[in-house]
C-alpha cells in the first residue's frame, strides 16, 4: 500500500521550524496507530521545490498539510498548486485555516479534503475511504467535493480521552526540534491540554474549541516529559498549552512532578501571591501573558474579565517575586480611539516600572476568521481576502498588512524600542525611554542599527559581534 505524507511548512525568520510541528505528529500518530505508513515533512519556505520534486517521486496515496491562517496558508498554497501540476496527488489541508474557513479552502482546485477540528480519528476513517475510493459523506467533521461543490459533514464531538491519543515521538527526528531559549540549551514544545473556557473575542478558540478544555493526565504528560529528559536531554520545557492554568492544581502538580524549568502562558487574572511563589518554587522562567489593553472599555470589548486595575496588581505581585514576564497587548482595536492607543502605551511603561523583568510585545490587531470579533470588525471595514493565500498577507511578519484602525508601521516601531528597553544596552535605554515617554517614533534609523548590531552579537559571526557579545554581557551585569 502506498504510504502517507504529512506536511508542515514553517517560517525561517522566526525560526519556527524548530518548534515540535504538533499538528501532524498529532495525527501521524493515530495514522501510524491503525496500521498505515507515515512520513512527517517539516520544511521551512525555501524548500517547497525540493519538496514538491520529493513527493512527487514519492508517489503517496495522499499529501496532508496542516495550515495555520497567515503566511503558513500562502506557502501550503503554493506547494499544494506545485504538486497538483505535476502529478494529481489527493492533497487534505488540516489545521486551524481550513477549519475556520472550510468553503473557501474547497473552493480552490488545489484542495481536495479538509479535515475539520481535531484530526485523530476523522483521518484514519478519511484515509480508508480514500484507499476504497469511496465518498466519505459519513466521515464526520470533514470536507470534500461533489461534483466540484463543497460538501462539509456534520461536526465530530472532541475526543473524552486523550490518553488514549498519545503522541508517537519516534515519528520525527526530535534533535532538530530542541532549541535554545534564554539561558536553557534544550527546549522543547509541548502541549498538555486543548482549548480554553474562556471567549476571548479575537481568538480561535470558541469556535475551533467551543470553549471546551481537554486534558491528557498528569500521568501521561509526566511520562512524556520524563522520556524527553531521559532521552534526549531536555533541560527545559516550552508550554504551549491556550490556557495552561485552567485547573491551578493541575498545573502546579505537572510542575511539581516534571522538575524542570518551563514557560508557559497564564491568565494575569489567575496570578495572586499563592501561585506567584509556587511559579518561582517550580522555576517557571518565562510567561506569556496578554494584557492585551490599556482601556478598560476596549477589554470589555474583547471580553477579557478583567480590568487595568487588575493587570497592575498582578504585575506588582510578579515584580515583586522577581519573575520573567512577557506581556502582550493588541493595538488598533476596531473604535479604538486615540487615547485609548494611548493608554495601552502607557500600561505598558507603567509595568516597565513596577516590574523590571518584564518584557513587552505589542501587535495590531488581526482579524480571524471564526473569532467572536471577526464579523464586527468586517462591519468596521476589514476586508477579509477571498482567495486563500491571499491569507497569507494577513500576517504580523508581513508589513503589507493593511489595517483599517492603526498605522501598522509605527505599530512595528514602538514595539522595537519597547524590546530594546530589556536588552539593557547601557545609556541607550535612556535613549528608548525618551523616545516612548515622547512619543517620537519618527526617524528609526536607531531601530535598523540595533537589530543589525545586535544581529551580530547574536550569532557571534566575526570579530565584530563577539566583541558586542562581551560589551552586552558587561552592560547586563552592571
Ligand atoms: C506553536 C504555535 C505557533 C508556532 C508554530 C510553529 C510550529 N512549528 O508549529 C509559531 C510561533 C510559528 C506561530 C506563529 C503564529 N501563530 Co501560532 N500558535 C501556536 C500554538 C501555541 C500551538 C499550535 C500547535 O502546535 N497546536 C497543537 C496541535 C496538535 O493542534 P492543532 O494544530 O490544532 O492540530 C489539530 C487539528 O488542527 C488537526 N490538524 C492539524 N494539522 C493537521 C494536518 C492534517 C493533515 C490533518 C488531517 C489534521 C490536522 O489535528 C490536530 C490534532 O487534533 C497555537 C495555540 C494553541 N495552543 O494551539 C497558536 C495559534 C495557532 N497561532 C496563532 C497565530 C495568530 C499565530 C501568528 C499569526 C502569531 C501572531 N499573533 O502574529 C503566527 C502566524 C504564523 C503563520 N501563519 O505562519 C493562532 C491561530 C489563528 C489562526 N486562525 O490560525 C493560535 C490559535 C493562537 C491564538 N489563540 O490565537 N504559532
Amino acid at each position: 500500500m502506498k504510504k502517507i505524507i504529512l506536511v508542515q511548512i514553517n517560517y525561517t525568520p522566526d525560526h519556527s521550524e524548530r518548534i515540535l510541528p504538533m499538528g501532524i505528529l498529532c495525527v501521524g500518530s493515530t495514522l501510524k496507530k491503525a496500521g498505515f505508513e507515515v512520513e512527517l515533512i517539516n520544511i521551512n519556505e525555501k524548500e517547497i521545490n525540493k519538496t514538491t520534486d520529493y513527493i512527487v517521486e514519492q508517489d503517496p496515496l495522499y499529501v496532508g498539510i496542516s495550515v495555520m491562517t497567515g503566511i503558513q496558508t500562502q506557502h501550503s498554497a503554493t506547494l499544494s498548486k506545485k504538486i497538483k501540476e505535476k502529478k494529481n496527488i489527493p492533497i487534505i489541508w488540516g489545521g486551524i485555516h481550513p477549519s475556520l474557513l472550510p468553503e473557501q479552502c474547497l473552493g480552490e482546485d488545489y484542495i481536495d479534503y479538509i479535515v475539520i477540528s481535531e484530526g485523530e480519528i476523522s483521518i484514519v476513517e478519511l484515509t480508508e475511504k480514500i484507499i476504497k475510493n469511496e465518498t466519505p459523506s459519513e466521515v464526520l467533521g470533514i470536507g470534500y467535493k461533489k461534483d466540484g461543490k463543497p460538501e462539509i459533514t456534520p461536526s465530530r464531538p472532541f475526543i473524552t480521552d486523550l490518553d488514549q491519543y498519545r503522541l508517537d515521538f519516534s515519528l520525527l527526528d526530535l534533535e532538530k526540534f530542541i532549541f535554545p531559549l534564554g539561558k536553557y540549551k534544550r527546549v522543547i514544545a509541548y502541549k498538555s491540554s486543548r482549548g480554553c473556557p474562556f471567549n476571548c473575542a479575537f481568538c480561535y478558540n470558541n469556535i475551533f474549541n467551543k470553549n471546551k478544555w481537554r486534558i491528557w493526565s498528569v500521568d501521561a504528560v509526566v511520562e512524556d516529559i520524563k522520556f524527553l529528559k531521559d532521552n534526549y536531554n531536555i533541560d527545559a520545557i516550552k508550554f504551549y498549552d491556550d490556557n495552561f492554568f485552567v485547573n491551578k492544581n493541575r498545573a502546579l502538580e505537572i510542575l511539581e512532578k516534571i522538575d524542570l524549568p518551563s514557560h508557559l502562558e497564564i491568565r494575569i487574572d489567575s496570578i495572586n501571591d499563592e501561585i506567584a511563589e509556587k511559579l518561582k518554587k517550580y522555576k517557571v522562567f518565562d510567561m506569556l501573558i496578554g494584557v492585551e489593553s490599556g482601556s478598560d472599555r476596549l477589554l470589555q470589548l474583547i471580553d477579557k474579565r478583567f480590568t487595568v486595575d487588575k493587570v497592575m496588581e498582578s504585575v506588582r505581585i510578579l515584580g515583586k517575586y522577581d519573575l520573567p514576564a512577557a506581556y502582550s497587548v493588541i493595538v488598533g482595536l476596531p473604535t479604538e480611539t486615540k487615547e485609548e492607543f494611548e493608554s495601552t502605551i502607557d500600561l505598558l511603561y507603567k509595568i516597565y516600572g513596577v516590574h523590571p523583568q518584564a518584557v513587552f510585545t505589542l501587535g495590531a490587531y488581526l482579524p480571524y476568521p471564526g473569532s467572536k470579533m471577526y464579523d464586527f470588525a468586517i462591519e468596521n471595514g476589514f476586508k477579509p481576502p477571498s482567495k486563500t493565500e491571499d491569507w497569507g498577507k494577513i500576517d504580523r511578519f508581513r508589513k503589507d498588512f493593511n489595517s483599517p484602525w492603526v498605522n501598522v508601521k509605527e505599530v512595528w516601531r514602538i514595539r522595537e524600542y519597547f524590546k530594546f528597553l530589556n536588552w539593557r544596552l547601557g545609556p541607550l535605554i535612556k535613549w528608548f525611554e525618551w523616545r516612548i515617554r515622547h512619543r517620537f517614533f519618527g526617524l528609526p534609523l536607531d531601530i535598523y542599527l540595533t537589530e543589525y548590531f545586535a544581529g551580530l552579537a547574536i550569532e557571534q559571526k566575526n570579530p565584530m559581534g563577539k566583541f558586542l557579545r562581551k560589551v552586552y554581557n558587561l552592560t547586563r551585569r552592571s
